[in-house]
């Protein structure tokens, strides 16, 4: 794995699982001030002389937009496990957004819906591409899902913005998801 992806990783693990571990101090939108994820990682054999430059310019190559630096702070977009649930902005979504997963979870989804499992929320995709690449993670050949997110939101089920192909959702009813 190559040095940017695995500051990547360890950026993801801090901001989206353990920030504890790291000592930051998050807000309810997730963000942290980022001299205390810098000096976390200086006190890392690794990432000793790690900069904000380095981290900008990680963020910058990343083909998936996983983290945002604004002002002093950084934040992850998504995929959030930690207590203290991040708050997001609610979206009307898309009229379709997309899931992909695996074929050992398809008889629960279609029978439960889907849930976050692990996370905050459950991660939806802008596209069939981007769903497929997120199922591949749990599956050689993936199952891709078609969420009915507009009729759902008119429903009042809760979307949220992530990043241009990530949408967020507390859960989604088995009625909006079907089969691609
Ligand atoms: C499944 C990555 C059984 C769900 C990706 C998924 C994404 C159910 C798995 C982001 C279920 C959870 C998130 C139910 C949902 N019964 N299984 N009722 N409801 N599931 O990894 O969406 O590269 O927590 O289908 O690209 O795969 O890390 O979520 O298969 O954007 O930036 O439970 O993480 O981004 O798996 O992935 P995950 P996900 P990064």
């Amino acid at each position: 794995m190559d040095r940017l992806t695995e500051l990547s990783k360890e950026i993801s693990y801090a901001l989206r699982h353990a920030p504890w571990e790291y000592e930051l101090e998050m807000d309810e939108e997730g963000w942290v001030p980022i001299e205390q994820l810098l000096d976390a990682l200086h006190r890392k054999n690794d990432w000793k002389s790690i900069t904000q430059e380095d981290i900008q310019q990680m963020i910058d190559i990343s083909e998936k937009k996983r983290h945002e630096i604004v002002g002093s702070r950084i934040r992850a977009f998504y995929g959030h496990s930690i207590p203290m649930k991040i708050s997001k902005i609610q979206s009307k979504p898309p009229e379709i957004l997309y899931h992909g997963t695996a074929r050992r979870f398809m008889e629960s989804i279609m029978k439960n819906g889907l849930s976050p499992q692990s996370r905050q929320y459950v991660h939806l995709s802008q596209d069939v591409e981007t769903a497929q690449n997120v199922g591949k993670r749990h599956d050689d050949k993936p199952y891709i899902l078609r969420i009915d997110s507009l009729r759902a939101w008119n429903d009042g089920i809760s979307f949220y913005y992530g990043n241009e192909k990530v949408w967020l959702a507390d859960t989604v009813p088995s009625i909006y998801i079907k089969e691609l």
